[in-house]
C-alpha cells in the first residue's frame, strides 16, 4: 500500500468517527506513522510529526470549526510543513533549463515532459541533447523531441558536452526556453561534476533541475545536497511516483535539505508531469477533495467580523449576509421580531418567519462549515462542495440542498422587498435605530 491509499484510510477514520475520542486519534496516528515509514520517511522525523499531530489534537477550538475538522486541517499543517510547504517562487520565468541527475532518474523523458508542458502555455522550446556520454541518447531523446512536436538539436557522436550545448544555443537564440537534457552517471563522481561545471559555464541556466527518482526515497535528500554542494541546484523534479510507495519519503528529505521540489512525473508518458504543490498533492493523497475549501474556512474562523445590518440590506443578497443575518437575529431575537421592527415582517411570508430554532440552529452549523467564499457566491456549492460541507457538518446532503433552497427563497424575497423599502426609506424613518434601542445594541456589533 502506497502512503496515499494508507494517509487516507487513516483520514477517513477521522471523518467518520462519530466520538472522536483519545482512542481513535491514537488509532489514527499509529495509521499516519505506518504510512511515513513505509514511505521512507525517517522514523525519528515520523514519531517528530505525529506527535506533534495528537498533541494538537485536543487543543482549544476555534468557533465554527469542528473537532473533525481541526484534526484534519492540524494534520495537514504538519505534512504540508514536512513537504516543504510553499516553494519559494522563481525570481523570474526560467530562459534556460538544465536537467541534471544520475543514470535512468528520468531525465531525457522529463525534458520532454517539461518541453511539453512550457510549449502548451505558449512558449517556443527547444531542446539540446548534452549527454554525449551514452552512446544511444541523441536518438533517445530526438524520439522524445518528436513526440512532443519540439525542435531538437545534438551533434552525433561529438563527444564534448559544453560544444553541443554552446551550438545548440545559437540554434535556438530566439527561443523563449531552452531545455539541456546531460548525461547521467552512476554516481556524483569527479567526472560528472566536471562535466556539469563545463556545461554550465556555456549554458548559464536559470533554473537547474536534479531529476531523482521517487524509488531512492530518502536518499533523495542526501543526493539533492551532493548535487548542491558541488554544482548548485535551483530545484528538484521526482519522477516514477506513480511506481514507487517511497515517493513521500523523497519528497519530505527534499524538503528537509531545502530543496524546493518543483515538477513530479507520475508515469512514462509525456503528459505524466505536475506542478508539485503540497496541497494540491496532500489533498489527493489524502482523498480530501477540497482540502483548499477546509483551510479557507478555518482561515475564516480565526477572523472576527463586524456586522452592520445597514450594510447588510443594501448589499447583494448571499448567503454570508443570510448567515449574519441569522446570527445577528439569534443574538436580537425570533427572526419574525426583527423583520417585524424594520416594518418588513408584513411582507414575509409567515412559514418563512416561523422558521424553527431547531433549523436555525442546523443551518448555523451547517454554514459554519462553509468558506467564505462559498457563502459570498453560493453557486460555488457543486456536488463535490456539498458533499465536503455535509461531512464537515456531520449533516446529510439533503440537509445542505435544503438551507441553499431556503436562501434561495430568502433571496427571492429579499429582492422583493428592497422593492418595496429602500435602505435609504429606512434609514430617514430611523426603523433601524428604533430596532438597535429596542434590544439596547450599538449600530454595530462584534457577532463572535
Ligand atoms: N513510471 C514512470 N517511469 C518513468 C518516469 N520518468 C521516467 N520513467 C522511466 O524511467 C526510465 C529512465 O528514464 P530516462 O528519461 O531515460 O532517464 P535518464 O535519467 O535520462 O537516463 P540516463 O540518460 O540513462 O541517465 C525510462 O524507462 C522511463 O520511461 C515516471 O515519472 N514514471
Ligand atoms: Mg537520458
Amino acid at each position: 500500500m502506497g502512503l496515499g491509499e494508507t494517509l487516507r484510510n487513516a483520514m477517513e477514520k477521522i471523518r467518520n468517527s462519530s466520538s472522536l475520542d483519545k482512542d481513535t486519534v491514537k488509532e489514527v496516528v499509529k495509521e499516519i506513522q505506518r504510512a511515513l515509514i513505509a514511505s521512507d520517511v525517517q522514523v525519528e522525523l515520523v514519531l517528530k510529526l505525529t506527535k506533534k499531530i495528537e498533541e494538537q489534537a485536543f487543543k482549544d477550538l476555534p468557533e465554527g470549526i469542528n473537532r473533525r475538522e481541526f484534526i484534519t486541517k492540524n494534520t495537514y499543517d504538519i505534512l504540508a510543513k514536512a513537504l516543504g510547504g510553499e516553494k519559494p517562487k522563481l525570481e523570474k520565468e526560467p530562459r534556460k533549463i538544465l536537467m541534471l541527475g544520475l543514470f535512468g532518474s528520468g531525465k531525457t523523458t522529463s525534458s520532454g515532459k517539461l518541453a511539453k508542458y512550457y510549449s502548451k502555455r505558449g512558449k517556443k522550446v527547444g531542446l539540446i541533447c548534452a549527454d554525449t556520454f551514452r552512446p544511444a541518447a541523441f536518438e533517445q531523446l530526438q524520439q522524445v523531441a518528436g513526440k512532443v512536436d519540439i525542435e531538437f538539436f545534438g551533434i552525433k557522436k561529438e563527444k564534448k558536452a559544453e560544444k553541443v550545448v554552446k551550438e545548440g544555443l545559437k540554434k535556438f537564440k530566439d527561443f523563449d526556453l531552452i531545455i539541456v537534457d546531460s548525461a547521467g552517471r552512476s554516481a556524483l563522481d569527479k567526472e560528472l561534476v566536471k562535466e556539469i561545471k563545463e556545461v554550465n559555464e556555456s549554458l548559464k541556466p536559470d533554473l537547474s533541475l536534479l531529476v531523482l527518482g521517487a524509488d531512492i526515497g530518502q536518499i533523495a535528500g542526501k543526493q539533492a545536497k551532493a548535487f548542491h554542494e558541488s554544482v548548485g541546484i535551483n530545484g528538484v523534479v521526482i519522477t516514477k511516483m506513480d511506481g514507487s510507495a517511497k515517493g513521500g519519503g523523497s519528497l519530505i528529505a527534499c524538503a528537509l535539505t531545502k530543496a524546493p521540489v518543483y515538477f513530479i512525473g507520475t508515469g512514462e508518458k509525456m503528459n505524466d508531469l505536475e506542478e508539485f504543490d503540497a496541497t494540491r498533492y496532500l489533498s489527493r493523497i489524502m482523498g480530501y477533495g477540497d482540502l483548499q475549501g477546509l483551510l479557507e474556512k478555518v482561515k475564516d474562523a480565526t477572523e472576527n467580523e463586524e456586522v452592520d445590518l445597514e450594510e447588510l440590506m443594501k448589499k447583494e443578497f448571499n448567503l454570508d449576509i443570510f448567515y449574519k443575518q441569522l446570527k445577528a437575529a439569534r443574538k436580537m431575537g425570533p427572526l419574525n421580531k426583527v423583520m417585524d421592527m424594520m416594518g418588513m415582517g408584513s411582507q414575509i411570508p409567515k412559514e418563512q418567519l416561523e422558521v424553527g430554532e431547531e433549523k436555525l440552529d442546523s443551518f448555523k452549523v451547517i454554514m459554519d462549515s462553509m468558506t467564505k467564499k462559498e457563502k459570498l457566491d453560493p453557486e460555488l456549492l457543486n456536488h463535490p462542495r456539498i458533499l465536503r460541507i455535509a461531512k464537515g457538518s456531520g449533516k446529510k446532503e439533503e440537509d445542505v440542498r435544503e438551507l441553499i433552497k431556503h436562501y434561495k427563497r430568502m433571496k427571492k424575497m429579499v429582492k422583493q422587498m428592497k422593492k418595496f423599502s429602500d435602505p435609504k426609506q429606512l434609514q430617514k424613518k430611523g426603523a433601524l435605530d428604533k430596532l438597535m434601542k429596542k434590544f439596547g445594541k450599538q449600530k454595530k456589533m462584534k457577532i463572535r
